[in-house]
């Protein structure tokens, strides 16, 4: 194993060097900056997702995307054999080896492999997919050296979405139990499961809810994506995809992230009042919904509304099911105000929050039987217990004990699972689960809408020098460090009836986050920028002030 470290070394000096010395932090979702700086990251991950699948004796997963970022960042993560992120440790060799010298390299490998590995000469296989920045395609090919410098076998997928390859990770390593390892397999578990519930549903006439969707694709690989899953349908959605890359640029006032915080349509998507319209992120793995009212305003419909449309929707399943099975739901610091009280005083399903990131989320989620787990950005899924799904099979299984009502909820509830990715959060497979409960509930997007209220709320981006010097603590709705900035902000707040604000550094960009939500907008606005400010003043803030 020796001479093959020095090797990968020697490989890694001559054709993929660090030319720039810049610390890099493996962050909220892996390596994320300009996709110049990453060609020696990305060839060292590839090193380290060989030692990965031989630590766990399976194959590991490897997505090249910068997500929601603009276009010319890109970035890199590891995905675990069950599909999760790797734990804190791995993201700790994943930093260390980033940032070591050309001339560092073989130590750091010799560490990790001594610490992680029992048998060296175990066999390692890792498979990998690309989003669709220009920068993806020679980064996909530094990864394939990294994993072949170390003799690890690999399986390039091309362009995915992050889901997909989170799917294909954990079907490659269960054996096709949870689908089948492709693409293909992808869309046919999806479509199948959408199909049937449809046809469960059949035929209930629709008054309110209608077949049609227009969805912003974020000028990414959502868009292929999506055309792909439509063709599986069999015309059960008439949607129209717009931003599909055909022209304009990825993530450029478009995408989830861009709606989400902007609070307003993507450019040139012309919307008529009352459709339904959802945009996904530039890897596809969030999704938010929003149409535009009879009056011409703009209403979202975020990662929030999606958790409490899901888990109201599971919950009253699993009642109608007869099954004992607890459900609970998990959010972040992000979650609007009022969505958190509408699920602990209307749907009275136990709510948990926890700091940013999948990780946090999908971890907290396993606690339930059921756990719904969604970011306010679209970022989410459900995760169904070992447990749990074992006793909604038992229950299908002894049909003849049930009601009539109990063996369609089973049924109801059986099938859902299929729709749902339950690897990570997936903006195609979150778009079924949304399809098919307006459609059960025929709810159109306003009915959806006024099941609670949000509070008016605004988003701002500070840039500082180091964005490091702010550190949280409970669930990152308080700031440890720097002094004073948390009693500052406390005072702000004070100010505005229903007043909440929080900062935090992102993992995924250069800046630090600032969310306010108050009684109207303007307020909110007002206690944002507020806040922001003392985040300049106090945190080493640059350029411009919000
Ligand atoms: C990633 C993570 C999300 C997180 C988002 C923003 O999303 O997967 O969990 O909410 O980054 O993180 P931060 O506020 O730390 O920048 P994506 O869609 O960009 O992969």
């Amino acid at each position: 194993m020796e001479a093959l470290l020095e090797r990968a070394a020697a490989t890694g000096l001559e054709k993929h060097p660090r030319k720039l010395n810049i610390q890099i932090k493996y962050g909220t979702a892996g390596f994320r900056t300009i996709a110049n700086q990453l060609d020696h990251v990305i060839y060292r991950m590839g090193l380290l997702a060989v030692i990965a699948s031989k630590s766990r004796k399976a194959t590991i997963g490897v997505m090249i995307t910068a997500s929601h970022n603009p276009e010319e960042d890109n970035g890199v993560k590891l995905v675990d054999c069950h599909g999760e992120m790797m734990p804190a440790i791995w993201e700790k060799y994943a930093t260390q080896l980033a940032n070591a010298g050309d001339d560092e390299i073989v130590g750091v490998l010799r560490n990790i492999l001594s610490a992680e590995v029992k048998n060296p000469d175990v066999s390692a296989k890792v498979i990998y997919g690309k989003d669709t920045r220009p920068s993806s395609v020679p980064l996909a090919q530094s990864l394939q050296d990294g994993i072949v410098a170390l003799e690890g076998e690999y399986h390039d997928f091309g362009l995915l979405s992050t889901p997909q390859l989170h799917y294909l990770v954990v079907c490659t390593n269960t054996n096709g139990a949870y689908g089948q390892p492709t693409e293909e397999g992808y869309y046919n578990k999806l479509s199948h499961a959408f199909q049937a519930l449809s046809k469960q549903q059949e035929p209930t006439p629709c008054k309110n809810y209608s077949r049609r969707l227009y969805v912003d694709a974020a000028n990414g690989v959502g868009a292929p994506k999506l055309r792909s899953l439509l063709s599986h349908l069999g015309g059960l959605l008439d949607v129209q995809v717009f931003n599909d890359g055909s022209e304009g640029r990825l993530n450029y006032q478009c995408g989830a992230d861009y709606v989400k915080v902007q609070q307003k349509l993507p450019v040139d998507m012309k919307v008529e009042a009352g459709i339904r319209c959802a945009s996904f992120d530039g890897d596809a793995d969030r999704i938010v919904y929003y149409y535009i009212d009879q009056d011409g305003k703009f209403n979202l419909l975020d990662g929030d509304k999606i958790a409490t449309l899901v888990a109201g929707y599971l919950q009253e399943l699993v009642a109608r099911s007869g099954i004992n099975l607890n459900l609970g739901l998990v959010q972040t610091a992000y979650a609007n105000g009022s969505s958190t009280e509408y699920i602990t005083d209307t749907l009275k399903v136990p709510v948990a929050c926890v700091p940013t990131g999948v990780k946090h989320l999908h971890h907290k989620a396993q606690d339930f039987d059921i756990g719904v787990y969604f970011e306010a950005n679209g970022h989410g899924t459900v995760l169904f217990s070992d447990d749990a799904l074992k006793r909604i099979a038992d229950s299908a299984g002894k049909n003849s004990s049930l009601t009539s009502d109990e063996k369609q909820a089973v049924k109801h509830l059986s099938t859902v699972i299929d729709v749902i990715n339950q690897t990570v959060g997936d903006a195609l497979s979150d778009m079924l689960l949304v399809e098919i409960i307006l459609r059960t509930r025929d709810w159109s997007p306003s009915d959806w809408n006024k099941q609670y209220i949000d509070l008016p709320n605004r988003q701002l981006k500070v840039k500082v020098k180091d964005r490091n010097v702010i550190s949280t603590t409970d669930a990152e709705r308080k700031v440890v460090t720097p002094d004073g900035l948390q009693a500052a902000i406390d005072t702000i707040v004070t100010g505005y009836t229903k007043g909440r604000s929080f900062v935090r550094p992102s993992g995924t960009e250069d800046v630090v986050r600032v969310y306010a939500e108050a009684d109207t907008q303007v307020n909110a606005d007002k206690l944002a920028k507020e806040v922001g400010n003392k985040v300049y003043d106090l945190a080493g803030g640059i350029g411009d002030k919000p």
